[in-house]
């Protein structure tokens, strides 16, 4: 499964069976094949747990005409391959891709996949980290049979009018003929009375290329999306040519709307005060490869601890995990892949492309989310280089372009100078007094805000969008002097959040961090058990004693 939901009923589109053959591709490991899970990452296979370079992966399948494989995730370098011939290549571990094999003959056709997590010159955002890059086909693979031309998107913008919710539909059709040819597109959003039944759409679809076409749908009887009342919406799209349907596309969405009023940040006209984690997607046994049970684990912990909202940190994050964000009414901050770049790092000839080219996917893939009420990028890079700063602003700008109906920021390290707080629509800063630093919680908050007014983020919503401390799971300090053990967690984090929380500039906060994570050991030996270990829970979601301290604190 790839969604909580259908996304076609016409459309023959089934999940890759589950076990494929995986071959590590590495002198000195055995070239023999072993049955392997998929989705999942190798570091779950004993003998694999740090493995870094490439495997492929291998499987039959049966097929004819134009076949569709979707990937949702492969870490963090792909190549796809269907009877030896290379149909697709892709750089990232968190968005998806396709590759698109044309006019198959009928029968048994092998699909191939190299997935590769070393590290090297081509890659810019993956790099030796505060996480880990697992490597793998991570996230579901789809198998589909396409037609002459198939819909490719479905984005929906909802806008409340005085006269009730607009919903503004961009659909988008593609052409895999080589000669010009019309269709026709219908939509229908089920559960709503539109004050006009929508018409079949002409569409001419030039050889060979995407048209995307744009309609609005005036609605009636809608009821919005809110966190305690999450109501979904399914919207349907036929593509005909004339005589019979020969492709659709479903999406769902919520009717709701975000807007930014001076320093606040409302959903449907009412100020938000934002409670949550930033969460990676690791779990002790399976890494990034997260199952569907275990993410609606992680959600009900942070719902009980009195969170409504979390923060995807540092890269985009597997759609069954919006999805559920999206039932269970968990406002997400989606944030595209890059975390504690400097300028040098910055400076790759390859970031640019690679940042844009995750951003870009990240909006265009999780656009309909309602859950995701904020697009974040570039944690902590280097905002305060002129070169730094200018990054900074393009990649804000392409959200702009890409998505006007949610504001965009970026976690921006509190020690840095801040050339662009009056780039962003929110302010956000990561902080760690009480724990990297002493001082006074509130004190810091004051400094900081003082310099992020008096240099143009003044009128504008403020989040603490880091803040925490570390424990190791198990280790007790009944007397509370030291670092790393629980009780120590608890009495900082309750300095923090109590200072966070009733600080009138403040529009939420995002404590670090939810579960215990993997590092990278090439640059985090400094880290015990190569773990982030300032989780509220471990890897393996046992609660330590600070659960219940933010709990206490959150529910307040
Ligand atoms: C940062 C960073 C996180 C993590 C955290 C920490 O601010 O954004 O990825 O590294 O600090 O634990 O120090």
């Amino acid at each position: 499964m790839n969604r909580l939901f259908d996304t076609h009923h016409f459309r023959q589109s089934r999940q890759a069976a589950p076990v494929w053959n995986m071959t590590p591709l590495c002198a000195d490991r055995p070239a023999q094949p072993v049955k392997v899970c998929v989705p999942g990452t190798w570091e779950s296979i004993p003998g694999m747990g740090n493995y870094r370079g490439k495997c492929l992966y291998e499987q039959k399948f049966d097929g004819c005409g134009n076949m569709r494989f979707y990937f949702e995730g492969v870490s963090f370098r792909a190549r796809v391959l269907v009877d030896g011939k290379e149909l697709a290549t892709h750089y990232g571990a968190y968005t998806g891709f396709d590759a698109i094999a044309p006019e198959l003959e009928s029968g048994t056709h092998l699909l191939q996949v190299e997935a590769d997590n070393s590290w090297g010159d081509d890659s810019a955002l993956h790099i030796p980290n505060d996480y880990y890059s697992y490597g793998g086909i991570t996230r579901p693979v789809l198998i589909e049979n396409i037609g002459d031309a198939y819909l490719t998107a479905l984005h929906i913008t909802t806008e409340k009018t005085a006269e009730g919710w607009l919903a503004h539909v961009e659909i988008t059709a593609q052409s895999l003929l080589d000669t010009d040819a019309n269709y026709a597109i219908t939509l229908k959003i089920e559960g709503i009375t539109a004050n006009k039944i929508p018409q079949p759409l002409p569409v001419f679809l030039p050889a060979r290329q995407q048209i995307t076409l744009r309609h609005t749908i005036h609605c009636c009887d809608v009821t919005p999306w809110t966190p305690s009342a999450p109501h979904l919406y399914p919207v349907k799209a036929h593509l005909s040519n004339g005589s019979a349907v020969i492709d659709d596309l479903i999406e769902r969405f919520g009717f709701r709307e975000i807007r930014l009023q001076e320093q606040h940040i409302l959903l449907n006209g009412e100020k938000l005060t934002l409670k949550g984690f930033n969460r990676h997607e690791d779990w002790g046994a399976f890494g990034c490869s997260i199952p569907l049970a275990a993410m609606v684990q992680d959600l009900k912990l942070m719902q009980d601890m009195g969170c409504n909202c979390v923060r995807t940190c540092h890269y985009p994050n597997d759609p069954l995990f919006l999805d559920l964000c999206d039932e269970m009414g968990m406002l997400v901050w989606e944030e595209s892949h890059a975390r504690g770049l400097n300028e040098k790092h910055m400076l790759h000839p390859r970031f640019m492309e690679q940042n844009l080219l995750c951003t870009r996917e990240m909006v265009a893939q999780h656009y309909n989310h309602p859950s995701i009420f904020i697009w974040g990028c570039l944690n902590e890079c280097a905002d305060d280089t002129e070169y730094g700063a200018d990054c900074y602003r393009k990649t804000y700008q392409l959200l702009h372009e890409l998505d006007q109906s949610r504001p965009m920021t970026a976690a921006l390290l509190e020690r840095k100078g801040g050339k662009v707080y009056g780039d962003s629509d929110v302010v956000s800063i990561n902080l760690y007094p009480l724990w990297y630093y002493e001082g006074n919680v509130k004190q810091q908050l004051d400094q900081k805000l003082a310099e992020i007014d008096a240099n143009g983020g003044g009128n504008k919503p403020f989040i603490v969008s880091e803040i925490g401390a570390g424990a190791i799971y198990g280790n007790h300090d009944p007397l509370n002097e030291s670092k790393w053990s629980e009780e120590k967690q608890c009495t900082i984090l309750k300095a923090q959040i109590e200072a966070v929380l009733s600080h009138p500039r403040c529009s939420g906060i995002f404590l670090w961090q939810f579960a215990d994570c993997r590092v990278c050991e090439e640059t985090f030996y400094g880290r015990p058990r190569t773990y982030n270990n300032k989780g509220v829970v471990n890897e393996y979601r046992q609660p330590k004693l600070a659960y219940k301290t933010v709990k206490d604190l959150f529910r307040k």
